[in-house]
């Protein structure tokens, strides 16, 4: 059944020039490309998209990440989106639990910089697309 995720090359990915390194996979991958923007990131889109690590220790300079530089948010649908990518996108921490071939273990080192963001069930999938991009 095809199913919509939001995916974020978040700002140390787009530094790194490893946004078409991350659309090639997707795309290699099977699923498709619905919605693109470059964005750059307020503070309120940053808090509303990392609620739910509000009172975690790590949510303050997380969102100070996230705002530090363009990230480009990516709609992407077909069969199982939602873990296809996750599965692309490798575990959080780039180094214990990625593995190399997804894009955190071939590329990432620290545990914030993780160069992606997939959501991670479908109501998150749907509260995500709807806080990118309310007018799709
Ligand atoms: P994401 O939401 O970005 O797709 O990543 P995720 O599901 O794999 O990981 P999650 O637990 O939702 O954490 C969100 C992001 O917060 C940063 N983080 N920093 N310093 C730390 O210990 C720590 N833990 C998490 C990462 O950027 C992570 O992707
Ligand atoms: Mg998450």
């Amino acid at each position: 059944m095809s199913e919509r995720t939001l995916v974020l090359v978040k700002p140390d990915g787009v530094s790194r020039g490893l946004v078409g390194e991350v659309i090639s996979r997707i795309e290699r991958k099977g699923l498709s490309l619905v919605a693109l923007e470059l964005k750059h990131v307020s503070r309120e889109l940053a808090e509303q998209h990392y609620a739910e690590h509000a009172e975690r220790p790590f949510f303050g300079s997380l969102v100070e990440f996230i705002t530090g530089g363009p990230v480009v948010a990516i709609v992407v649908e077909g069969v199982r989106a939602i873990a296809a990518f996750r599965q692309l996108a490798g575990g959080t921490d780039p180094v214990e639990k990625a593995v190399p071939g997804s894009i955190r273990g071939d590329f990432g080192t620290e545990v914030q910089y993780n160069l992606v963001h997939g959501s991670d069930s479908p109501d998150s999938a749907k509260r995500e697309i709807d806080l990118w991009f309310p007018n799709l």
